[in-house]
């Protein structure tokens, strides 16, 4: 990403680009410290503007609306008592930050990194109010959000059910299904942890928030608010979002190889064993590894397991589900294919995986797909497994 940062102060310009090429990753800073400097730079080469509200060669914020004819995508530097925090050009912008603030470099990078992940997120404002439901959609559409829009709450559930909704954003007095029992609806099948809720609503009442709450709802917000309010709420409830996720994800997944770990198994495959008609149960065991350990040593034992389970990955569906079941050893869980479709995707591993480093390495597998439960399917592919051992190795069994 190129980011053009403009200031009359070079120390302060040196400042921003040092920190936030230290912080953020793949990001390059150019400096100009003039309007007229600036009017040199080709703007369509940058992403981001980062820019002072007063340069030393502009009167009025000509600069500023030079640039956004370019691209909305600017961030100011002002000052709290400046006009431009009064101005109707602050809507215009991302937003900004408040230079005498020593920590508004630590927000500004908080806010890019966000804005790079917001892409990536669908929010759903839920709003009667075809007005109110415009405002809210420019407010996130500028921090970069993908917004859906539903004027009630039973098209809220609608939506729900299709899109991958990661925020929802509702009003509480609304035609049909209101807010409350959406809410209450919601929670039915999302914890605050899995879909955050916003309440935004004019209700007086701060006992109606505080009821929302109680339901289940992440925060709220009185009408009328500004931008910022809505923004900055936003940004940090997905922060924690994220940071869930992430906690989630290290539970379930091995930190080497990155496949799924004994938790998963045990916590989440066996709930969805019973989901599928058909499936089948693959186990996989690297041959010889003690061995290759020896050989190599234990780091390029480490690399191999991870080659293998890139291997696999790319040779399994999506929906196939990759655990690491002990030390060099793997269990691939395919929903909706027989014994038979599961051993074509084992020849298909077996013939997509290449030495690592000229390190030759195979393995040997067994399927299964009977078994009342997801133990007992383990263990006739563990059997088989076994049997592809005693058969010399580098064998597939089903
Ligand atoms: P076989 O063909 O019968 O499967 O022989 P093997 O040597 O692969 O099987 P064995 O079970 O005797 O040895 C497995 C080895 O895997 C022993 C253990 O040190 C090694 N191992 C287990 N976890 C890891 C790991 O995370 N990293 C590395 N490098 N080695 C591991
Ligand atoms: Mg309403
Ligand atoms: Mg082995
Ligand atoms: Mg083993």
């Amino acid at each position: 990403m190129r980011i053009l940062i403009a200031d009359n102060d070079f120390i302060y310009l040196k400042l921003l680009k040092n920190y936030l090429e230290k912080y953020l990753v793949n990001i390059k800073c150019e400096l100009v410290s003039s309007f007229k400097e600036l009017k040199e730079k080709n703007l369509s080469d940058y992403d981001l503007f980062i820019i002072n509200i007063s340069l030393r060669d502009v009167e009025n914020n000509e600069h500023l609306e030079y640039i956004l004819k370019y691209s909305d995508n600017v961030i100011v530097i002002t000052k709290l008592e400046d006009d431009f925090l009064k101005s109707s050009l602050k809507t215009k912008v991302i937003d900004y930050i408040i230079k005498e603030d020593t920590h508004s470099i630590e927000y500004l990078v908080k806010l890019i990194k966000r804005l790079g992940k917001n892409k990536d997120l669908n929010v759903l404002i839920v709003e009667d109010s075809k007005i109110i439901r415009k405002h809210e959609k420019e407010i996130l559409k500028k921090i970069k959000l993908n917004v859906f829009e539903a004027e009630n709450g039973e098209k809220a559930l609608e939506i729900l059910k299709e899109k991958n909704i990661d925020l929802l954003i509702t009003d509480l007095v609304m035609p049909g299904m209101d807010g409350e029992e959406l809410i209450a609806k919601v929670r039915e099948n999302y914890s605050m942890n899995s879909l955050p809720i916003i309440v935004i609503s004019e209700n007086e009442d701060t006992n109606k928030f505080l009821k929302t709450l109680k339901l289940g709802a992440n925060d709220y917000l009185k009408k009328p608010f500004l931008k910022e309010e809505l923004m900055i709420r936003v940004n940090n409830l997905l922060d924690v979002y994220d940071n869930m996720r992430k906690i989630e994800n290290q539970l379930k997944k091995d930190p080497l190889t990155g496949a799924y770990n004994r938790f998963y198994l045990e916590h989440i495959l066996e709930n969805a064993f019973n989901v599928y008609e058909t499936k089948s149960i693959a186990m996989l065991d690297i041959d010889f590894f003690k061995k290759i350990n020896d050989t190599y040593g234990h780091q390029i034992g480490d690399e191999i397991l991870k080659h293998f389970v890139n291997t696999i990955k790319n040779s399994v569906r999506k929906s196939d589900v990759l655990v690491r079941y002990g030390g060099e050893e793997f269990l691939i869980f395919m929903p909706n294919t027989s014994k038979k479709e599961a051993a074509i995707v084992i020849y298909k591993i077996k013939k997509a995986l290449k030495p690592y480093k000229d390190i030759k390495y195979t393995f040997s597998a067994g399927i299964a797909d009977e078994g009342e439960s997801l133990a007992e399917m383990i263990k006739i592919a563990d059997e088989r497994l076994y049997k592809s051992k005693e058969d010399g190795r580098d064998k597939i069994t089903f």
